[in-house]
């Protein structure tokens, strides 16, 4: 098997130890850090996205799928930047104001990081201000995840400030988490929404495809 196979597999299997010596032998052995990231973690996150939407993998595979991932994409970032490999834009993500769950919004990071994306974590209890700054700040694409029905409203509050600070066209929008649903998404004027970390990403790709065609 290749090497770059090897720590698809590794990560697939959610071996962060394995993925973290496949990925060190492989620099060691000149594989280039591009191809290491497409070839295999991509491949692996894409592996993962499938096997959880044909329900063979629950969130605990893709949880530490996700971290062996992490593990090996922390070797692999200064060799991307020398390597000159491009993230093809910035997701700045948060929970919203009040809310104190970061699980899936962690794990929604982890997918879009592994998949070439620049992520600016804002962390949990994050305030609309918070988000107005983060598309101050350059982001691309602002993230809000929500767990709790109590503060599902802080989402439209926030796209309501960033409405409201003259910047709504500067950033998409889009929101997660397990009460919000597409109705709801498009009922507080956001962008997108997606049910899962990695229908997040194809949701993510999707937009920003269509916004860069026009
Ligand atoms: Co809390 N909690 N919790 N909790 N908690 C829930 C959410 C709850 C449904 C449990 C229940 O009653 N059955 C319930 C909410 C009820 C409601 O609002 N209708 C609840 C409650 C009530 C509370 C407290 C109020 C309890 C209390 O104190 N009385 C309290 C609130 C604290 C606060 O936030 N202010 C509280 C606290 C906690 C803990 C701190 C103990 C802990 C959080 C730890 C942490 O996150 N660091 C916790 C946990 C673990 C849960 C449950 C059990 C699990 C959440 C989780 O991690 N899921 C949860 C019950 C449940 O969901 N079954 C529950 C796994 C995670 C991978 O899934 O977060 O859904 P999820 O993320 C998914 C998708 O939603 C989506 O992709 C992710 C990956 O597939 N997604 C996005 C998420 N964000 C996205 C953003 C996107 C796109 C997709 O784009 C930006």
């Amino acid at each position: 098997m290749a090497l770059t196979d090897e720590l698809r597999q590794a990560v697939v299997d959610g071996r962060p130890k394995a993925a973290v010596e496949r990925t060190t032998e492989g620099l060691a052995e000149g594989i280039p850090a591009s191809a290491l990231l497409q070839e295999g973690l991509i491949a692996a996150m894409r592996q993962v996205g499938e096997l959880y939407d044909q329900g063979e993998y629950y969130v605990p595979e893709m949880l530490v799928a996700a971290h062996a991932m992490k593990e090996s994409l922390a070797i692999l970032k200064p060799h991307l930047v020398t390597d000159g490999v491009p993230t093809t834009a910035t997701v700045a993500i948060g929970t919203v104001k009040g809310d104190l769950h970061d699980v899936g919004k962690n794990l929604v990071s982890m997918m879009l990081e592994g998949s070439g994306y620049q992520i600016v974590d804002l962390g949990v209890d994050v305030p609309a201000d918070g988000f107005v700054q983060a598309v101050r700040d350059g982001a691309d694409v602002v993230g809000m995840s929500a767990l709790l029905t109590t503060t599902m409203p802080r989402m439209q509050e926030s796209i309501a400030a960033i409405e409201a600070a003259g910047l709504r066209n500067e950033a998409l929008v889009v929101v997660g988490g397990a009460p919000i649903t597409e109705e709801y998404a498009r009922s507080i004027g956001a962008d997108g929404f997606a049910p899962d970390a990695s229908s997040a990403v194809r949701m993510v790709q999707g937009l920003l495809s269509v916004v860069r065609q026009s």
